[in-house]
């Protein structure tokens, strides 16, 4: 499926992949696969690895002051060997990044009602073992951002979890680091995203370890993974926010449109896309980098 440079991935998820480079360091690659209603559709969607890639890196430099994170290098030139023998297809939608321990832990921060968050709710009144006000609408606006953690179940699948159950498998002491970097970042770029049009609903983070270089830090707490992208948060457009109902999706509304269209099954073979939606969902993801970042990418 994927190879570069005569190397086979590391790991595969959906849509990115992770190359083995030495004991410390890690190539992060953003295929321009696009995945909906939990499979990967049939048709790339040109750029929209360097768009995810050019995001995270964003960000990572927005929040630089608020918390470390796994970057090492984007520029391809700096790449070791092999994978300096792939310039051009790593180009943009790659990052050199630490190997770290990873904390198993999927760390999300919602500020609005919505999936998996609005179905629990529905069920319960809480999400994650945290109670909200009575009724709520499907996309409200929380009262205030909370931490609302998963985890992987057996099926593979996310599953949310209570604090709780974040501090049995890691320790209080760091669940609680973890909660409070996690609403501390979602809180800073959410106020960023809105200053441009966008209400970031909702937001899943990564974290993990590296050895310190000190003796008074022994190990150093890092945002890994991508960050902040459409694949990973969930981006609404302000002027169409209209709670009581779901929202649009910012970049995949139209792949959504489509399939329901054509009344998909969501069952294997996933389609294919038309070359129209396929051009209009990569104007949506070119368009997000413009409205977070205000400069249009560049890309080839
Ligand atoms: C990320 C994932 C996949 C892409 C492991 N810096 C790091 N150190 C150690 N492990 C990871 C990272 Cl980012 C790591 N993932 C998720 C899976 C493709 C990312 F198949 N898993």
């Amino acid at each position: 499926m994927s190879s570069i440079a005569g190397v086979k991935p590391f790991l595969t998820g959906k849509v990115r992949d992770l190359y083995a480079v030495d004991d410390d360091r890690l190539l992060f690659v953003a295929s321009d696969r696009i995945s909906a209603f939990d499979h990967v559709l049939g048709s790339l969607v040109p750029d929209k690895g360097k768009v995810l890639t050019q995001l995270s890196l964003f960000w990572f430099q927005y929040l630089k002051d608020v918390v470390a994170n796994h970057l090492i290098t984007a520029d391809v030139s700096a790449y070791p060997p092999p994978f300096d023998d792939a310039e051009d297809s790593l180009r943009g939608r790659s990052m050199l990044v630490r190997r770290a321990s990873m904390i198993g832990v999927e760390c999300v921060a919602r500020g609005y009602l919505s999936g998996s968050g609005w179905k629990d709710y529905q069920q319960t009144g809480a999400v994650c073992g945290i109670a909200l006000p009575s009724r709520l609408r499907e996309s409200d606006r929380l009262p205030e951002p909370i931490f609302t953690p998963a985890a992987k179940n057996h099926t593979g699948h996310d599953e949310n979890i209570g604090f709780d159950a974040v501090a049995a498998k890691v320790g209080g002491e760091l669940a609680e680091r973890l909660r409070e970097l996690t609403l501390r970042i979602y809180n800073k770029a959410a106020t960023h995203a809105e200053t441009k049009g966008l209400i970031l609903a909702d937001t899943k983070f990564e974290f993990g370890f590296i050895p310190g270089e000190t003796p008074e830090s022994e190990h150093i707490l890092l945002l890994a993974d991508e960050v902040l992208t459409p694949d990973s948060s969930r981006y609404w457009q302000a002027d169409l926010y209209e709670p009581g109902k779901a929202q649009p999706s910012f970049d995949k509304q139209f792949v959504r449109d489509h399939l329901e269209f054509i009344h998909w099954n969501k069952q294997p073979p996933a389609p294919t896309l038309p070359d129209e939606i396929v051009q209009e969902t990569r104007s949506k993801y070119l368009q997000a980098y413009l409205l977070l970042t205000g400069e249009p990418l560049i890309v080839d």
